[in-house]
């Protein structure tokens, strides 16, 4: 079986392979991403959830895949909504996490850092992951987060996005000071990939 990874975005597909290690052993399962099937474009994600806009790319990038005739019957495409709700921003910026800023990853970045120091310097927050699955049989879906803190400074070099200034509950490292091994092992991608590993297993077993 082949897993199609319908993301654009580089630091999640190394996650999902690292997460996803021993599962496409044991599993015999082959993880590669839509851009070596076809020339990835801009999916509009027009969903008001994390699950409608991870149903939205996993769905959009099967039936271009089926209409060009390039998926075998088994195959299944995995795509992956996420973001960062912080509570003092009444749960900002949620599914807009990747377009804040209408800039790149730093400003994003540097835009929350500098409305939680404007709200006090420190805010309650998590991290959401839906992993959406498409396949011939269903869409389905499955969620996992991450609790923590957002702080107002930047710590650390390791993970992506607003890695720098969350620090997770148990922890006093934001998660860009721990290992990858580290934040996999606690992750909203993790929780996530982890409760879609049982939908998967029962399109494998169809
Ligand atoms: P695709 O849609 O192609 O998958 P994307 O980066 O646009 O890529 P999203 O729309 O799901 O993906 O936005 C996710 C954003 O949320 C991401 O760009 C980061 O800013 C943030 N984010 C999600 N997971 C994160 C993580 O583990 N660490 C840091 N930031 C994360």
């Amino acid at each position: 079986m082949r897993l199609i990874l319908a993301t654009s975005n580089q630091d999640k597909i190394k996650e999902i392979r690292q997460i996803y290690a021993s599962f496409s052993q044991d599993f015999g399962v082959e993880i590669l991403s839509w851009d070596t099937l076809m020339t990835p474009f801009e999916i509009t994600e027009d969903g008001t959830s994390f699950q409608e806009n991870a149903l939205i790319k996993s769905r959009v990038v099967f039936e271009i895949l089926k209409n060009q005739g390039i998926l075998k019957v088994r195959d299944i495409v995995l795509s992956d909504d996420s973001g960062i709700c912080v509570e003092k921003l009444g749960g900002a910026p949620g599914i807009r996490s990747a377009r804040y800023s209408g800039g790149g990853a730093e400003e994003n970045l540097e835009k929350l850092r500098s409305e939680v120091k404007r709200l006090g310097g420190i805010s309650r927050a998590h991290y959401c992951a839906c992993i959406g699955i498409s396949s011939f049989v269903s869409d389905s879906s499955a969620h996992g987060f991450m609790y923590g803190q957002v702080i107002a400074e930047c710590r650390g070099e390791n993970g992506f996005g607003y890695d720098p200034i969350f620090i997770p509950n148990g922890f006093n490292k934001t998660l860009a000071e721990l290992s990858s091994e580290e934040k996999n092992s606690i992750s909203h991608r993790r929780i996530a990939l982890e409760n879609a590993q049982y939908l998967l297993r029962a399109l494998l077993e169809k």
